[in-house]
């Protein structure tokens, strides 16, 4: 990536050890490895301490509302097909405020990248429950204990019809990275999750508590991503979370299927009616 001469990118303020870290070396190695310049890039976030990253980051940046990363990406998406747009999102504004969002933009497989960073907490807000903590999980929403069975993002993608499921850790930024970099690379949208430890706000589930319990489906022997059966059954081991591709397969992208011209932004297309006319519909707008 190239300097700009204008741009100052603070140093991030996350806490220190925080799995946010790892996934912002992990984009850093992407985007190097790729060789985005930052006008190719736009990384749009919702609200939580994942959303910070843009911030941090030498690229186009939308920091929207709570839950609403997807709407935001997708018209991004279509008005300007050819730049990459990655949206990141945490547990809480994924799977519970934004989760009709992400249900409706995966199975229309619009051209995103979406990193869900999961740490099982609504972490910005001071550690409330979301909808990934652990059942029995105290925190300061649930001090009696979590009674709400978590959701996995993963299987729910694969039940909706997700055409690229990935799953990686914050402990593990270079196997990360090699995920996003293929997600990245998918024609149409990419679901990568990563498991991501807050060290504030849940003691639990922790650096050394995810390295117990993750198994690589990369060691599973005969593992193929293009196996809808053998991705059910490698996110429905029993105490154990399956990381790496998880699935993929190939279909019509959105853009594919709706745009006019996906090489081109649609400000750069002939409308195809008449100019005067269209100057005057829209001042009855006025
Ligand atoms: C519409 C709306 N509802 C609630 C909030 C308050 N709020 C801000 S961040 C957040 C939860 C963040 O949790 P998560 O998405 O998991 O992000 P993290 O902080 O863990 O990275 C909530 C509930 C808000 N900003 N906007
Ligand atoms: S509160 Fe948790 S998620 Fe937020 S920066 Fe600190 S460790 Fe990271
Ligand atoms: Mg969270």
């Amino acid at each position: 990536m190239k300097e700009k001469r204008g741009f100052h990118l603070t140093a991030p303020t996350w806490c220190k050890g925080c799995g946010l870290f790892g996934v912002f070396e992990a984009l850093k190695t992407v985007a190097a490895s790729l060789d985005f310049e930052p006008e190719d890039l736009v990384i749009v976030t919702g609200i939580g301490c994942h959303g910070r990253i843009n911030n941090y980051f030498r690229a186009y940046g939308f920091h929207g509302l709570h839950g609403r990363a997807m709407p935001v990406a997708t018209g991004i998406k279509l008005v300007n097909p050819r730049l990459q747009v990655l949206a990141v999102s945490g547990d809480g504004d994924a799977y519970s405020i934004g989760l009709g969002h992400f249900l409706h933009a995966l199975r229309k497989n619009v051209g995103l990248t979406y990193i869900v960073v999961d740490n099982r907490i609504f972490a910005l807000t001071q550690g409330q429950a979301s909808p990934t903590t652990d059942f029995g999980a105290v925190t300061i929403s649930t001090p009696f204990g979590s009674r709400d069975f978590p959701i996995d993002g993963p299987a729910l993608a694969l039940g909706a019809g997700a055409t690229f499921i990935a799953r990686g850790f914050s402990g593990e930024v270079t196997h990360l990275a090699s995920l996003i970099e293929r997600g990245m690379k998918h024609d149409g949208f990419a679901l990568i999750e990563v498991l991501s430890p807050c060290i504030t706000h849940n003691k639990v589930n922790s650096y050394d508590w995810y390295r117990k319990h993750i198994v690589h489906v990369e060691s599973i022997s005969d593992y193929s991503p293009r196996d809808k059966a053998g991705a059910w059954e490698a996110l429905s081991h029993p105490g154990k979370i399956a990381v790496g591709l998880i699935y993929e397969e190939g279909k019509p992208s959105f853009e594919d299927l709706v745009l006019p011209d996906r090489r081109k932004p649609i400000a750069s297309l002939d409308p195809g009616v008449d100019r005067t006319r269209l100057r005057r519909i829209m001042e009855g707008f006025r």
